[in-house]
């Protein structure tokens, strides 16, 4: 049965920015609200890299564990009832053991790497998986050329994953370096031609965000075209969510709130959504703010707070 948000939204192309595991859940939410064919999610490839001889894409498979319903629900990447004999053994060979490689998880890795050596894109593997693990939603890699994030940090430039995973993302960032010729592919430049709304997720906006925008022409296209642009604050409480997002706008000089995101995000949109925690952030926010319960903790969440999200933004549309 069609609600009333599915008859208004039919016909309108959605796209999604999403980063890691608050993207993911997002990308859940819509995806059970939207036919396939209008709901297609953009992901960061800058935490991507080689690690023992495999192409190794976090924001990728976490979104695509969570359409596939597959996801660990504890740790937000990896597979649910993964099993570690693999990493296990691979330490007590002398191996590197401090990026937790699951048996399920590998085989995600082993099966990219295999197709990417024998020529496919990054935006083919991507859909090969896809296929495979019976998503219809359109993923789609940034980009299909490596476009790492380094971060320099108080005495060194860490890649992503050093930095998050063997640092545990202690050492203080100074700045976030992201490429500078990175390109979109084609099927991301054909969505965001057609996208009606774009929406950017409960994402870092520093290390998962921001290398989406920075990919060519990715912000210029999203300045000019959808008729709404909605993001949803991951600061709640002045607290990330998960990950480092916070502690980086402190060390950044950023005041870790909703409204210090909103501001970070400028002209870039017109809509911004905050939890009912900070509601009085709204004030110090010069966009449109819509106030719900941004806490995604299981699939009826996701689903809600995805439909709060189109309903704002059609709303803004309508203007
Ligand atoms: N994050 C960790 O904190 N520790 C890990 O051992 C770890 C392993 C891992 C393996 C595969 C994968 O796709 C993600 C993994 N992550 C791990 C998370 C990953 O570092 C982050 O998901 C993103 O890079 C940031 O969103």
């Amino acid at each position: 049965m069609r609600t009333e948000l599915q008859d208004k939204l039919a016909g309108l192309n959605i796209v999604c920015l999403a980063g890691g595991v608050g993207g993911a859940k997002l990308a859940g939410g819509l995806a059970e609200n939207l036919s396939s064919e209008r709901l297609t999610i953009i992901v960061n490839t800058g935490d991507d890299f080689q690690h023992m001889g495999l192409t190794i894409c976090p924001d990728l498979d976490t979104v695509t564990y969570t359409l596939a319903g597959v996801s660990n629900p504890q740790t937000g990447w990896g597979r649910v009832g993964e099993s570690w004999v693999t990493i296990e053994e691979v330490n007590q060979l002398g191996g590197p053991s401090w990026f937790r490689l699951g048996d399920l998880d590998l085989a995600t890795h082993l099966v990219r790497t295999q197709l990417l050596a024998e020529g496919q894109t990054l935006t083919e593997t991507t859909q090969h998986l896809c296929a495979h693990l019976g998503i219809d939603v359109e993923l789609l890699p940034m980009s299909d050329q490596p476009a790492p994030t380094m971060i320099t940090t108080d005495n060194a430039v860490l890649a992503f994953q050093t930095w998050f995973v063997k640092e545990r993302w202690q050492p203080i960032i100074r700045e976030v370096n992201l490429p500078q010729d990175t390109l979109a592919t084609l099927p991301v430049m054909r969505a965001l031609e057609r996208a009606d709304i774009v929406l950017i997720a409960p994402s870092n906006p520093f290390v998962s965000i921001d290398p989406i925008l920075n990919v060519y022409p990715i912000r210029e296209m999203i300045m000019d075209l959808p008729r709404s642009v909605i993001a949803v604050s991951p600061i709640v409480g002045g607290k990330a969510v998960k990950g480092p997002a916070a502690k980086m706008m402190a060390e950044m000089g950023l005041s870790a709130s909703a409204a210090s995101v909103a501001n970070y995000y400028g002209d870039l949109i017109d809509g911004f959504v905050i939890d009912q925690e900070d509601a009085d952030d709204s004030q110090d926010i010069s966009c449109e703010t819509l106030v719900c319960d941004t806490i995604m903790h299981n699939k009826i969440d996701r689903s809600r707070m995805a439909r709060d999200v189109l309903q704002f933004a059609l709303n803004l549309a309508a203007r």
